[in-house]
């Protein structure tokens, strides 16, 4: 390996090292005095600047592997950054600073102007900051270690020629533990006498601290790693112990007995609740909050007569009401699984809003969470007697972190996000015409409510079925509307009627079976659900954006 290789090699790790230092410092800041974690920071502005299609896929083909992910790019984009600006530091000293300086402000620029709401700005920043001065130390000491002395003017160049020819002994020392590489260092320096006139930058002085070196990057190395271990196992908001300790008191009105036969009593069909667990969770946020209940507070302003501010147990000591609500997604696929039924208790949003007296020419409720996201809620839904609640429990639990501990909405027949703001701490009556939300600055609709669908199930796609007797089973959902009708067609048969489980509510999903007598080859079977209402749902294909799928979910089976 040539020396100018070598000494290239070192600088990039040098670099890379200095950018983890900092970055590892930062996230120790922001775990320790709150603010934005520089990753997670970077990382929320490129889902916010994603142009649409870009996040659609995402949410389509990553669902929430998209957050690692999006994170591991993040730290892949500062690692090859930082290891050019090394390599390039081997040459250009300086510029190995200005980039690592670009890196800091880049992180600091992205708390300044994220969507996270801060009392105190100064902290926002600050884990920026730090992960500023620590990388831009680190590169200096690096590039000092390498003998390549960024701030190398006429005299400092001097000196550092003249610790070189120094270190050149040093080297020398070294090099006969080591023998031949070390002598090819202080060889090619020797050589490389060209370099040295071709520009200021380019003098490389003989020789470097190669014991410096190793404990420069020992030192940066275990920074990095260090401050990002102690961030993670530091404790980050509440327990899940405190979550779970919380007593949720028994709701003042109980949701009816599920009746039985709601379920569809098939191996695979969707169970009637989905559980926490396996609740499909869509949302922007890179780190789930975990807000203590004691520190919580809902801000109730706008076009109303009383502002009101309502802690966690002010909430808890009003009447609360147990329901079934199915949430579904906008972005949700034909046939896709981001829709799912809970039992829920809350505090009714309209009761809320009664108290702090909604004003005339009122039309929106824009409701904001922990993180700054918001979204806007036509108040007609939220006042017109359907069950829409700030929920505190979902299937007898305090609300998991993932789903908007301490309190979020549920509205029943709008798509999520306009209506079930996780994390929520401001509500703000107010006019569509007067602002705009996270999702609709975002190209999709501003009202949307959920359209009329139904899935299959089972079987799965090219699911091998024996010959003969077979069943086929599903959920199908019109939130608010109710569902009546759930038929079947295989191939291009007649509709025929799927058999229905009893309906909890209108505003949860209905199973439905179907019983065919399967004979060989393929077959396709089609759904389509009709809705209190009369509606059929429609055939015509359309794409999630702007307001939700539509069309109907078909599945080939192989009958043997
Ligand atoms: N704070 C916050 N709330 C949010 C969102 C979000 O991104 N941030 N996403 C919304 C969307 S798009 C949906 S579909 C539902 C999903 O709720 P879940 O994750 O509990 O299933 O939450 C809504 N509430
Ligand atoms: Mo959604």
């Amino acid at each position: 390996m040539t020396k100018t290789r070598r000494l290239r090699l070192l600088a990039s790790l040098g670099g890379a090292l200095a950018a983890g230092a900092g970055l590892g410092l930062g996230e120790l800041t922001a775990a320790l005095a709150g603010g934005t974690s520089p990753v997670v920071g970077v990382a929320t502005h490129l889902v916010d600047m994603a142009p649409g299609p870009a996040k659609d896929w995402a949410v389509k083909n990553l669902g929430t592997a998209d957050k690692p992910i999006l994170i591991g790019v993040v730290l892949l984009g500062v690692t090859v950054f930082a290891l050019l600006g090394g390599a390039i530091g081997a040459w250009k000293p300086k510029v190995a600073v200005v980039m690592t300086v670009l890196l800091g402000l880049l992180a600091i620029l992205a708390a300044a102007t994220g969507r996270t709401l801060a009392a105190n700005h100064f902290v926002q920043v600050l884990p920026g900051i730090v992960t500023l001065l620590a990388a831009t130390a680190g590169i200096i000491w690096v590039l000092r270690a390498l003998n390549l002395n960024p701030f190398g003017g006429g005299e400092r160049r001097k000196a550092a020629v003249a610790g070189g020819s120094k270190q050149h002994a040093s080297g020398n020392q070294l090099a006969t533990g080591r023998n031949a590489s070390g002598d090819q260092l202080t060889d090619g320096r020797d050589a490389s006498g060209n370099e040295v006139a071709d520009g200021p930058d380019a003098s490389a002085p003989a020789g470097f601290d190669r014991r410096g070196f190793l404990v420069t990057t020992m030192a940066l190395g275990a920074a990095g790693v260090g401050g990002l271990v102690v961030s993670r196992v530091l404790p980050n908001g509440v327990s899940e112990a405190t979550r779970t300790g919380i007593k949720i008191p028994g709701p003042a009105s109980r949701a009816g007995a599920v009746p039985a036969g709601v379920s569809a009593d098939v191996a695979g069909a969707s169970r009637f609740v989905t559980p926490n667990k396996q609740f499909y969770r869509v949302d922007t946020l890179l780190t789930v909050p975990k807000i203590d209940p004691r520190n919580w507070e809902l801000r109730v302003h706008g076009m109303v007569d009383h502002d009101l501010r309502l802690s966690f147990a002010d909430l808890l000591g009003r009447r609360l009401i147990e329901r079934d609500i199915t949430l579904t997604c906008v972005s949700n696929e034909v046939g896709g699984p981001y829709v799912g039924n809970a039992r829920w208790i809350g505090v009714p949003i309209a009761e809320i809003l009664r108290e702090a007296g909604v004003q005339a020419g009122a039309d929106a409720v824009r409701s904001t969470s922990v993180d700054g996201l918001t979204i806007g809620t036509p108040l007609k839904a939220l006042t017109d007697g359907r069950d829409a609640i700030f929920a505190v429990a979902m299937n007898g639990e305090p609300l998991p972190f993932e789903h908007g501990f301490p309190v979020r909405m549920v509205v029943p027949g709008l798509y999520g996000y306009v209506s079930a703001t996780k994390w929520v701490v401001d509500i703000e009556v107010t006019r569509f015409e007067d602002f705009s939300a996270y999702w609709t600055d975002r190209g999709w609709s501003v009202e949307a409510p959920i359209k009329t669908s139904s899935r299959i199930d089972v079987p799965k796609g090219f699911a091998q079925v024996k010959a003969g007797p077979a069943v086929a089973a599903g959920v199908a959902w019109a939130q608010h509307r109710g569902i009546t009708k759930v038929e079947v067609q295989v191939d291009d048969g007649p509709w025929q009627p799927a058999e229905l489980a009893a309906q909890d509510t209108i505003d949860t999903w209905r199973q439905w079976t179907f019983r065919w007598n399967a004979t060989p080859g393929n077959h396709k079977l089609t759904v389509r659900a009709t809705d209190a209402d009369g509606q059929v749902q429609t055939a015509d294909r359309a794409a999630p954006r702007p307001n939700g799928s539509s069309g109907l979910h078909n599945t080939v089976v192989m009958v043997e």
